[in-house]
């Protein structure tokens, strides 16, 4: 874990590697902290806004689950272009295996990281104020062929599934992920088995 409150970057939060509980929480609630560019990082988690962390904090913590080293950034399409790219092509040039992107409403973020790299991109639409994330969907999922965007559901299991799908990728040629995945698939199993329904009256 690197975490360094100098860092300029305020809305990015880093996990390089197995980290204490209390250095944990402070990544999520204070997200302010970006690794240095000799750490690799494994997947790249962006968000249009500081307002969907809430939502895309369950892909961190899926990853954070799996000891993959992840980078979380709020970078917009519309709002702040520039430093996508720039962000993007860091990450690049730090191993990033996977990018996982979530936006809401005009979600443009997924199709323009996926413009930028070709690196594997898993895409969340946001839950919206006034379309309930349908927006977000639509706009991330109707991409156009040539740009593939894989979209997750909308919201926080999209967001968990998409780091799941990525721990799949990677456990592709990783032993020891691969059993972890094995394992938390049959502790899944386990507690469907061993709930029970509730009795009425
Ligand atoms: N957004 C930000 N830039 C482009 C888009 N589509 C999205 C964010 C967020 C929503 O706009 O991903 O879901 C609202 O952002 P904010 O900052 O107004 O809360």
């Amino acid at each position: 874990m690197a975490t360094k409150k100098t860092s300029p970057k305020k809305n990015a939060t880093t996990q390089a590697g197995p980290v204490k509980s209390a250095a944990k929480k402070q990544a999520v609630a204070k997200p302010a902290a970006k690794a240095s560019a000799a750490e690799k990082i494994l997947v790249g988690i962006v968000m249009g806004s500081t307002s969907d962390w809430d939502v895309m904090k369950e892909a961190a913590q899926v990853c954070r689950e799996f000891g993959i080293p992840y980078e979380a950034r709020a970078l917009s399409a519309h709002r702040s272009p520039a430093e996508l790219e720039v962000w993007i092509s860091e990450m690049e040039k730090r191993g990033c295996q996977a990018f996982i992107a979530g936006a809401g409403g005009a979600a443009h973020l997924a199709g323009v990281v996926a413009s930028q790299t070709i690196i594997p991109i898993f895409a969340v639409p946001m839950p919206s104020k006034y379309m309930k994330g349908l927006d977000s969907l639509l706009a991330t999922v109707q991409m156009p062929r040539g740009i593939p965007v894989p979209t997750l559901a909308i919201g926080e299991a999209g967001a968990a599934n998409a780091a799941l799908a990525v721990v799949a990728m990677l456990a592709l040629h990783d032993t020891d992920l691969r059993k972890k995945l094995e394992e938390f698939r049959s502790r899944q199993s386990e507690k469907v088995r061993e709930a029970s329904l509730l009795e009425f009256a």
